[in-house]
């Protein structure tokens, strides 16, 4: 038996208005899933994302730092084709190279990786394409660019990517929220504990890698933190209209 049959069936989506990503105006809204395969521990990555997506993850960004392309573009090959059944895009860390060969959804670049508008002629108009923003000037330089989102990166301090600027803080990421005319994504640091004061703030997603991967279960962590995101941007909405 495949051990997807043993899981629970998938959530319902999010309502019509509320959608998790709006293909079409790009707006990333929900619980972000990032891999790291050594988190995941003796968990098999491909049943962690299969879990991820059961419990609610809107978006499956495979991330990889340590593998063959050959690798890398087999396992990207396989996981597209177990996500593609929850309409959940999956977006490629880094490797343009590796999002082409496989026709992901898009992919997600930092400051010192492919320059965004070299990613956006070679993945075409339609991909989804992040772009994390570390300082304030990758800020303000976003808001010329046609990115579908801003990776707000850290938000916090964490000990999955050390290798980072200063965190944004919630008081950073709501300054980048007064500013910038794109959907926000906050990474690093986030869990069920500080997710509702995150979206708050003003991130439309919520990406998490050890909250899920090195959770014993996947399946119930993804479940709880896009429980949390929803009510929050249900909250922020309402809020919103008063
Ligand atoms: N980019 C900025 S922080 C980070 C990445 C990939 C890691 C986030 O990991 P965690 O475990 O969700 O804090
Ligand atoms: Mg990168």
């Amino acid at each position: 038996m495949h051990f997807s049959q043993l899981l629970p069936p998938p959530l319902n989506p999010l309502p019509p208005g509320e959608g998790k990503f709006h293909f079409c105006e790009c707006v990333m809204k929900g619980l972000y899933f990032v891999t790291d395969r050594d988190l995941c521990g003796e968990k098999l990555l491909a049943e962690v994302v299969l879990r991820a997506v059961r419990g609610g993850a809107a978006c499956v960004q495979l991330r990889e730092k340590d593998v063959s392309t050959n690798f890398f573009v087999e396992e990207a090959s396989r996981i597209k084709a177990l996500i593609a059944p929850y309409g959940v895009p999956l977006i490629i860390n880094d490797r343009i190279d590796v999002a082409l060969a496989v026709q992901a959804d898009g992919v997600h670049v930092g400051q010192e990786d492919m320059p965004y508008g070299i990613a956006r002629r070679l993945m075409g108009p339609k991909a989804i394409i992040g772009l994390s923003v570390e300082t304030w000037e990758d800020v303000e330089q976003a808001q010329g660019l046609d990115c579908d989102y801003l990776g707000v990166s850290p938000v916090f301090a964490t000990p999955t990517k050390t290798n980072t600027k200063e965190p944004w803080g919630l008081e950073g990421l709501a300054k980048i929220r007064a500013f910038s005319r794109h959907s926000l994504v906050g990474i690093g640091g986030l869990n069920a504990g500080n997710a509702e004061a995150v979206v708050m703030a003003g991130a439309d997603g919520i990406a998490v890698v050890s909250a899920i991967c090195a959770s014993p279960d996947p399946y119930a962590a993804a479940r709880e933190l896009d429980g949390i995101i929803r009510a929050a941007l249900a909250k922020r909405e309402r809020l919103r209209e008063k």
